[in-house]
């Protein structure tokens, strides 16, 4: 029913919480009725903010006092297990914010809990959702360029991740699966599932235990080959973060999308066609956090249609298992030297 407010909760308020939260307060028809962190000092200053009055410090206090249709999850991801499983008993629909579950054994099990329990799981895998990789999604879509046999997708940057997220300077594995994850989500999103991938990674930085840079190899089913490039150990004078640079080749021309949004369709007999991409950003939006907030606002936005509709959303548990699957075919590729053919749905 278009007329009802859904009811949701925001568990897990730190961080990047603070974008999911606005992007809720944009968005019509949603409200958030509860907050739950364990750490009360967090919880406090959120709730505040925000001005939310029911507070939790744990998910099954919150589902049994609140009636609520579904969770928003931004809890890191050892918190998963307990949270999704605690929503899908009380047979609420959860949102969860990646990386997914920890490991893909504990993936496929709470998907397959959710699916037991009659509730949607959406993971909340934003960078395919940013409005300038939407385009060239739909102009692939539309075969502007044919056939791709060709896609890159670059992320590199130095820009100080570890100032906003310490813990990120902790993980023995970094720009893969914090990044990386996304950036493979981006390739699935753009060239669709991979049969083989191979991965070289490095660390540059002394201070932090995991890798910050990464290239990844990709065959892809439907026959594109791609180039997936990360790095947090990038000097340059214009850093694009959190920008990703994209350039596709089909067989009837090419997409090229630079840091300024200017896209580039190039066509046959030197044709060349330039689209300027530039978002609509959310009017609480801050550079440069702005590209990943308007990707927010976008997922949480159709998440809203789809769940009115009963739909699956496109990052749903499945879509996104074959994501995770990347990420771990990456780090047993780089361990080992070999390529991989990663694990599917
Ligand atoms: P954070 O440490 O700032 O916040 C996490 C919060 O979760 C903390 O307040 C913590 O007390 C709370 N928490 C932990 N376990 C809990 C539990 N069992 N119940 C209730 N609350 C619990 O972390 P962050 O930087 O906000 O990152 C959170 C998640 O968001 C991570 O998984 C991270 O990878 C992801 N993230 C996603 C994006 C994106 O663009 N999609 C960007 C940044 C971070
Ligand atoms: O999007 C993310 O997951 C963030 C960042 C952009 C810093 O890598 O952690």
């Amino acid at each position: 029913n278009a007329s009802t407010v859904l009811r949701g909760a925001l568990v897990g308020c730190g961080f990047f919480a603070a974008n999911q939260m606005r992007a809720w307060q944009e968005l019509p028809g949603v409200a958030i009725a509860a907050l739950c962190d364990r750490d009360a000092g967090r919880l406090a200053a959120f709730g505040d903010t925000f001005g939310i009055e029911h507070r939790f410090d744990d998910i099954e206090t919150l589902l049994t006092q609140m009636a609520v249709d579904f969770v928003d999850i931004a809890a890191p991801t050892p918190a998963h297990e307990t949270l999704v499983t605690a929503a899908a008993h009380y047979g609420v629909d959860i949102i969860c914010q990646k990386p997914f579950a920890g490991s893909l054994a504990t993936a496929r099990r709470l998907i397959n809990i959710c699916r037991k329990h009659g509730v949607s799981l959406t993971v909340h895998e934003n960078f395919r959702w940013q409005h300038a990789v939407r385009r060239v999604a739909e102009l692939i879509g539309e075969g502007r360029i044919g056939r791709p046999f060709f896609g890159r997708i670059s992320y590199r940057s130095g820009f100080d991740v570890f100032a906003n997220q310490p813990y990120l300077a902790t993980l023995e594995r970094f720009i893969i699966q914090d990044l990386g994850i996304h950036t493979l989500d981006m390739a699935r999103a753009l060239f669709g599932d991979v049969v083989r991938l191979s991965c070289e990674t490095g660390r540059v930085n002394p201070d932090i235990a995991g890798e910050d840079h990464a290239t990844l190899m990709l065959r892809h089913e439907a026959g594109c080959v791609s180039v997936v490039d990360c790095s947090y150990a990038t000097t340059l004078a214009d850093d694009p973060f959190p920008q990703s640079l994209i350039e596709v080749d089909g067989d009837r021309g090419s997409i090229r999308l630079a840091a300024d949004f200017q896209l580039t369709i190039h066509g046959p007999g030197g044709s060349a066609t330039v689209e300027d991409v530039t978002p609509t950003w959310p009017a609480w939006s801050e550079a440069p956090w702005n590209v990943i907030q308007e990707s927010v606002v976008a997922l949480q936005g159709d998440w809203i249609e789809r769940r009115r509709a009963r739909e699956p959303a496109p990052t749903a548990g499945p879509d996104n298992f074959n994501t995770l699957a990347l990420v771990e075919a990456a780090y047993q590729s780089a361990a080992t030297g070999q390529s991989v053919e990663p694990e599917r749905w």
